[in-house]
């Protein structure tokens, strides 16, 4: 049985969710309550020691970073087709997996920090700002590539998987989709999908 140690509201604990729910692979959710302070307890930073969440634990192997644990799950549930078959199909779903990873869903977070979770006196206007742009910046992107497309890659993959999650949280930001068409109609695919209403409820 896997288990997920995660925090139910997190976007990241989510993305492994969704996945796992694509996957129909059983499992187990062992909170990790973040207002509780859990992931900074020795018991969890024994098993991830960068104390931050998700982390999947599936026998001897111990997982962690979200988009690593969906590679992993791609290769465990091959037959669902979602890790691409092709060296040029995977180098593609990278791509877009990279890209949020390093840009997309840390600008979002900042956003995110600077606006919602920390204290009025500590929130800078200036990250906001400079988030907000590099937002503007991989949402044209993935606009660019999702014209006359329906996923990014060759069929729907991890990279939707990856990054429906981080775009949930947009409309909670101001994120206005609007002037992205592609993208907007690709974030209602996704969010129509049976895997999504499990998690999303
Ligand atoms: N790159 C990591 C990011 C994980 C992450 O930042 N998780 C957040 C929750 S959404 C967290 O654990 N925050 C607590 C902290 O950073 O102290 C991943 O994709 O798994």
């Amino acid at each position: 049985m896997l288990t997920l140690h995660g925090f139910p509201m997190s976007p990241n604990t989510r993305r492994v969710l969704f996945m796992l729910a694509e996957c129909d692979a059983p499992h187990q959710l062992v909170t990790v309550d973040l207002m509780a302070a859990e992931h900074r307890a020795d018991a969890y930073l024994a098993l991830n020691a960068s104390g931050r969440v998700p982390t999947l634990v599936d026998g001897e192997l111990v997982l962690w970073e979200s988009n690593a644990i969906l590679g992993y799950l791609a290769e465990k549930f091959a037959d669902k087709r979602l890790g691409g078959e092709s060296a040029g199909e995977r180098a593609e779903i990278a791509r877009w997996m990279f890209m949020n990873a390093a840009h997309l869903s840390p600008s979002l977070a900042r956003v995110f920090a600077h606006t919602i979770r920390l204290p009025e006196d500590q929130r800078l206007p200036r990250i906001v700002e400079e988030a907000r742009a590099d937002i503007e910046r991989s949402l044209r992107a993935l606009d660019r590539r999702l014209e006359g497309r329906e996923h990014l890659g060759e069929r729907f993959s991890i990279a939707e998987v990856s990054i429906a999650p981080s775009l949930g949280i947009a409309p909670m930001l101001g994120v206005d989709l609007t002037p992205h068409p592609s993208v907007a109609a690709w974030i209602e695919r996704i969010t129509a999908r049976p895997a999504w209403k499990k998690v999303y409820g």
